[in-house]
């Protein structure tokens, strides 16, 4: 396409949109702030850089084994670099407390913001901020899948340590970036089978997490996040840290909600639940991502649910309350391409969002109009967007269309395949 052609086509969408009662200006403006945090754990299949034949646990997979996995924090790096230059819009980096860098070996209850400082020197230089998250899996004082909740108070000790360490890190990257830190705790606490009892893990994980939270830090510089699951491999019958636990958690102690697309029934949908929470609790966290039958972590595509979720947060006008994460893994396509499609999905989706006749649709239900409701719904779907997103793309010097595609091969070529 050339530049004449998208400007055409943009400029007829525009009128389109205008008449519509849009402003595509004020669209285009806001959606290219709106922050989207790569997860780092896509480019290396959640392995980390503390070891190299780490092993990942806690009743999560990748399967798939495409070649070029990032095997260094270097190689990770160039993989982001590449990725991001392809994705329009502001972006933020996600990293797992496992991606340290360090010669020698670090334990976990003992990692420090130095061991990190590298990444805050590339995200420094490409103006971007960073979140955090302590990693309580794939490691041996959380192979029975028991970390937070754990009966024995010595493991539950160096996992408190671990993500009250880990709190110091994300403060660290605030205070550096100028932007704070979204930490979020994941714990793959569960049990395969029917427990006896269900109450005292679930204590253990309360009092838990009130030892990491007890020292106050600004939330200009990081804030806390917590993830529930409703059930993981090896946990099937019970997962400690169910949406309800921390969701009363979060709304009795000021923390953030981890709202993870791919854990919960298959029937519940993040996009209803966003409303719901953000009446009582302050600030969501999302993990973006796409459920399939029982798994999640599919790359996120622009489909119905990923698009209700932004409709629901430009809707509601939540966007500055709510940040928007991603998280999936897939081994067995170019994992640079997963990063670029499930990204730009997320922004398209929001761009989608903010181009809706949102005047329109409020007036008609004001009127208990909902045959109008439903048809501009209809109509928005195959409204000229495509158009904008284009322009978009091409205005912030992101490649237009597929032709980000080409770039990704090309590295494939010369970069991944030599790995
Ligand atoms: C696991 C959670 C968690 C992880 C990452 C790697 O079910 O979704 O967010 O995917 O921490
Ligand atoms: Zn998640």
């Amino acid at each position: 396409m050339t530049d004449k052609t998208i400007q055409a086509a943009f400029d007829r969408a525009s009128d389109t949109f205008a008449a519509t009662g849009v402003d595509v200006a004020a669209a285009l403006a806001q959606v290219d702030e709106v922050p989207i945090s790569l997860h780092c754990w896509q480019g290396d299949d959640v392995r980390g850089f503390e070891n190299p034949d780490a092993v990942l646990t806690g009743g999560i997979q990748v399967s798939g084994n495409y070649p070029g996995r990032a095997r260094s924090p270097q190689e990770l790096r160039a993989d982001l670099d590449l990725a991001m230059s392809l994705i329009p819009g502001k972006l933020r980096l996600n990293l797992h407390a496992s991606y340290l860098e360090t010669a020698e070996k670090v334990e976990r209850d003992a990692i420090e913001p130095k061991h990190f400082h590298t990444w805050v020197d590339w995200a420094k230089a490409k103006g971007i901020g960073l979140d955090f998250n302590p990693t309580l899996f794939s490691h041996p004082l959380a192979a029975d899948n028991r970390t937070l909740s754990h009966p024995d108070a010595g493991i539950r000790r160096f996992w408190i340590d671990h993500c009250k360490a880990s709190r110091k890190v994300s403060e660290s990257f605030g205070r550096s970036l100028g932007t704070p830190s979204v930490m979020n705790i994941w714990i793959p606490d569960g049990s395969k089978d029917l427990p006896a009892d269900r109450f005292t893990p679930r204590n253990r994980l309360r009092d838990a997490l009130d030892d990491i939270l007890s020292e106050p830090i600004s939330k200009s510089f990081h804030k806390d996040a917590v993830e529930g699951k409703l059930f993981g491999i090896g946990a099937e019958a019970y997962t400690v840290g169910s949406n309800e636990f921390y969701l009363a958690y979060a709304a009795k102690r000021g923390t953030m909600l981890c709202l993870d697309a791919g854990h919960f029934h298959p029937t519940e949908v993040v996009s209803d639940k966003l409303s719901a929470v953000l009446s009582l609790i302050d600030e969501v966290l999302l993990h973006v991502s796409r459920p399939m039958r029982w798994d999640s972590d599919h790359v996120v595509l622009l489909d119905d649910e990923t698009q209700a979720i932004a409709s629901e947060l430009v809707r509601g006008n939540v966007l500055g309350r709510v940040a928007i994460g991603l998280d999936f893994f897939d081994a067995s396509i170019n994992r640079i391409a997963a990063w670029v499609v499930g990204t730009r999905n997320m922004r398209k989706a929001l761009l989608r969002a903010m181009l809706e006749p949102r005047a329109r649709l409020v007036e008609a239900e004001a009127r208990d109009d909902a045959t109008l409701r439903m048809a501009l719904f209809e109509e928005h779907k195959s409204s000229p967007w495509g158009a904008v997103w284009d322009y978009y793309c091409s205005s912030r010097n992101a490649p237009v269309g597929l032709s980000w595609f080409d770039a990704v091969k090309t590295y494939e070529h010369d970069v991944l395949a030599k790995r």
